[in-house]
């Protein structure tokens, strides 16, 4: 079962991060690189230290340099480091290779995400989803790569499925996989058989990045209290509050999982049933962060995944969120909406345009239902 544990029952995790940088002017490595960094704070991970070299190309058999490799195990022995964050992604050889010249386990970015979203899952579905993503990920990468899990212990990477011992029985694994798709399947049927009622309320969907306050936007507009919290992926589970638009009309507004560039497609697949949502959306709202020099690059990744959703067709408004701390380098256009769901300012001309949209959808006649499978 996928369920979260802490890292209580082990030794605290000390990792040493080695990452490689490629020199590409279009994905300069430090955002992405201090997002990792974050990723593996999130689970409870310090890390001690860092180790990047600048190549043209990652070595094909050792990912970094072999000198730099070599100097590693008095690196990690040093400062105590238990475990390796590999921010580059591995092939099996490069791993192998690491993992012999350091004889500590290696733990990537996906392995770092789905756990993340092992310990956040609290919904039965948000449980089977990550269980399966986690699978799936564990029998492509890892199985015969010669990571051995069971030497983490408890802790990052070993959250769900991976405290059975792994080099298990892999036939037992394909049997659970094969179990969680039938119960996802069945979870997937019971939304699709879902009517729409004409007449419906406007359906909103609040989408974008991790960590831009799409939960604190829904809060703000609907006077709940969804939990909201300054860390990568508090909110697993889609929600949805009907939200006040104008005297009489309202709309359902879902909150949804945030995204992430390069989101695992282990997570995608996993998370289609929940990601199906938003293909009921009238709307899509795209949240994006005022504050954070970071946001076109989130901005780039958060259209790549919509694109990749297939949800280029659906309306679409942008709205700038943490409008009391903006800064002017974000990319702030001129379509967009910049608001503070902090102090509330900008919240109204928000409400506005839904409305407006919401006339429109109820001049048109009601989405046809979803076709049965
Ligand atoms: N300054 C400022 N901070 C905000 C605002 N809205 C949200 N935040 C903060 O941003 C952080 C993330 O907020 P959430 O609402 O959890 O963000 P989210 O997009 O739902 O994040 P995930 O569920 O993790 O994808 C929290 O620390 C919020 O307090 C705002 O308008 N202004
Ligand atoms: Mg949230």
């Amino acid at each position: 079962m996928a369920h979260s544990t802490t890292a209580t029952d082990s030794k605290p995790q000390r990792a040493l991060v080695v990452a490689v940088d490629l020199r590409d002017p279009r994905r300069p490595l430090e955002p992405e690189l201090a997002e990792f960094e974050a990723l593996a704070r999130a689970v409870g991970v310090t890390i001690c230290d860092r180790a990047v070299q600048r190549r043209d190309s990652p070595d094909p058999a050792t990912l970094i340099g072999s000198g730099l490799l070599a100097e590693l195990p008095g690196r990690a022995a040093a400062l105590d480091c238990n475990l390796i964050l590999v921010f580059n992604e591995l092939r099996a050889r490069q791993r192998k290779n690491i993992e012999k010249a350091l004889s500590l386990p290696i733990v990537d970015r996906t392995m770092l995400i789905l756990d993340v979203f092992a310990q956040r899952a609290r919904s039965h579905e948000g449980k089977l989803q990550v269980e399966l993503a986690q699978l799936r990920y564990r029998s492509t990468k890892l199985a015969g790569g010669g990571a051995d899990l069971s030497r983490l212990g408890g802790g990052v990477g070993t959250r769900g499925p991976g405290e059975t011992k792994l080099e298990v029985d892999r036939r037992r694994i394909a049997a659970r996989i094969l179990l969680l798709e039938k119960r996802m399947g069945e979870v997937r049927r019971g939304r699709a058989t879902r009517r729409r009622d004409p007449g419906e309320e406007l359906r909103v969907a609040l989408v974008g990045y991790t960590n831009v306050g799409k939960s604190s936007l829904l809060n703000a507009m609907a006077r709940s209290d969804i939990f909201v919290a300054d860390q990568p992926f508090a909110t697993l589970d889609p929600t949805t509050r009907r939200v006040y638009l104008a005297p009489g009309r309202f709309a359902r507004v879902s909150d949804t999982v945030g995204f992430i560039t390069d989101l695992p497609t282990e997570l995608v697949e996993a998370f289609r049933a929940t990601l199906e949502e938003l293909d009921e959306a009238d709307v899509l709202v795209e949240v994006l962060d005022a504050s954070n020099h970071d946001t076109p690059r989130q901005r780039a990744a958060v259209d790549a995944i919509l694109h990749d959703l297939k949800l280029d067709e659906t309306p679409r408004l942008v709205v700038f969120n943490k409008g009391d701390a903006a800064r002017d380098d974000v990319g702030i256009t001129p379509d967009a909406f910049v608001l503070s769901a902090r102090t509330g300012a900008g919240i109204d001309a928000l409400r506005a345009a839904l409305s407006e949209r919401a006339s429109d959808v109820r001049a048109r006649s009601p989405k046809a239902p979803p076709a049965t499978p």
